[in-house]
């Protein structure tokens, strides 16, 4: 099979955040095509955006997928509504959120699918959790997962908070 690696963004702040993000994490192992190589400790992060709203959880996967950039983004869209995911407040909570990060690091530019994530690069809660499994991984222009960590960590050190991997 020929594959390319693809970064993978997972988020939840809605009926048990930590399982729906654990549960999503298998699930995408599941999807025919995709393999999940790599995956970053989960962290409890600060809501960006909509502030008014629950604290994430937060966590990053990098896979290895046959499937093509259009064919990922729909079968995490599909995941997404398995869940039970319900697109009513822009930015507010949410059972679970797979966005596709980056995929073998092409630059795409159409409507329903622009890459890499436009606003990735400026996340701690997706650069934190990257920068822990890949910190040479290149977001576009931006630079590497663990330079932008480091600067967005600096400007806000309490924007995410790493769970301790026992569970209690
Ligand atoms: N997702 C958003 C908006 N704000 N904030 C945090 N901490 N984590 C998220 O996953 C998140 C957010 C839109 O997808
Ligand atoms: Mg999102
Ligand atoms: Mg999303």
């Amino acid at each position: 099979m020929n594959t390319v690696t693809a970064v993978i963004a997972l988020g939840s702040n809605l009926e048990n955040p930590r399982q729906q993000v654990e549960t999503a994490m298998a699930a995408l192992n599941q999807i025919k095509g995709v393999r999940v190589k790599a995956i970053s400790p989960l962290y409890t992060t600060k809501p960006v955006g909509l502030t008014d709203q629950p604290d994430f959880v937060n966590a990053v996967v990098l896979v290895h997928t046959s499937l093509s950039a259009p064919e990922l983004l729909g079968a995490l869209q599909e995941l997404e509504n398995q869940r039970g995911r319900i697109r009513d407040v822009p930015n507010g909570p949410r059972i679970i959120d797979l966005d596709l990060i980056d995929y073998h690091h092409q630059t795409i530019n159409e409507a329903d699918l622009v890459l890499p994530h436009p606003r990735a690069h400026e996340r701690a809660f997706v650069m934190v959790p990257l920068a822990a499994i890949a910190p040479y991984y290149v977001i576009g222009t931006y630079g590497s997962a663990s330079a932008l960590a480091a600067k967005l960590l600096k400007a806000e050190p309490d924007a995410v908070t790493i769970i301790a991997d026992v569970q209690d």
